[in-house]
């Protein structure tokens, strides 16, 4: 590869599951195909039929820090994780429309949410989104303690570990199956494109196109 190709190099930075699924037909309006399948392969970086264009495949929660430090040139995440991280050193120009949920509070159905917290109770809030739950209950004036967990929230007020959990909601039927209950809608969630601020300004003409691309797919 020539200096000038490896200099216009662009790296993406995906998750694997339904970002990457779902990031796929966006590509493809941009003319872009990935040649393997993350799912059935080990590899970390993916090549695609754009020899100047490659894939990384990283934890959906890492992909801010990958854009952010200039790993990756740009990626795609969900404004759970955006929210989280703080989006610094980040430029957000879409919302990509894609793997929508909702965060919301949960509980046993057994709880009484709304007196807890009428009555100015202290609840007991387990989730992976502690920033986002502080934020949220500090705006409500509801006194929390959080517990950080990385993953199956929906177990913590099953097994008295806490009162309620903060997380993402999808068909409703993990908590359907957990005997829990949606008790307060918190937020719209979808995935965003995040642009690296210095590749934007350095390899604006090689991004611009896949941005506009990806603007017109998601928006239809
Ligand atoms: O799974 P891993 O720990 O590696 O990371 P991750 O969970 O962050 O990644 P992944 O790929 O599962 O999710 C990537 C992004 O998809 C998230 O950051 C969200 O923006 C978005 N998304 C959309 C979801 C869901 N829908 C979703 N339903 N992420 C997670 N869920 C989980 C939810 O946490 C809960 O456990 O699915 C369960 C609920 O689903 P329902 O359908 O039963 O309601
Ligand atoms: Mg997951």
């Amino acid at each position: 590869m020539t200096p000038q190709q490896l200099n216009g190099q662009l790296t993406l930075a995906l998750s694997k599951g339904r970002i990457f699924e779902e990031t796929l037909p966006l590509l493809e309006a941009a003319g872009i195909t990935v040649t393997e399948n993350p799912e059935t392969s080990r590899k970390l970086i993916l090549s695609t039929n754009d020899p100047l264009l490659r894939v990384i495949i990283v934890r959906a929660s890492d992909v801010p820090t990958y854009v952010q430090h200039g790993a990756a040139d740009f990626g795609v995440a969900g404004k759970d994780v955006l929210l989280e991280h703080g989006g610094e050193g980040l430029y957000q120009p879409i919302d990509l429309n894609i793997a929508k949920c909702r965060m919301s509070v949960a509980v046993s159905a057994g709880f009484d949410y709304a007196s807890a917290v009428k009555q100015g109770a202290r609840l007991r809030v387990a989730t992976k989104y502690t920033e986002t739950a502080r934020q949220h209950f500090a705006a409500k004036g509801v006194h929390v303690d959080l517990i950080k967990l990385y993953g199956s929230m929906e177990l913590a007020p099953l097994v008295g570990l806490s009162d309620a959990i903060v997380d993402l909601v999808s068909t409703g039927s993990t908590l359907k199956a957990n005997k829990l209950v949606e008790v307060e809608h918190m937020m719209d969630i979808s995935s965003r494109l995040v642009v690296n601020q210095a590749a934007l300004k350095l390899k604006r003409e090689r991004l611009q196109p896949i941005i506009d691309a990806f603007e017109r797919a998601s928006h239809r």
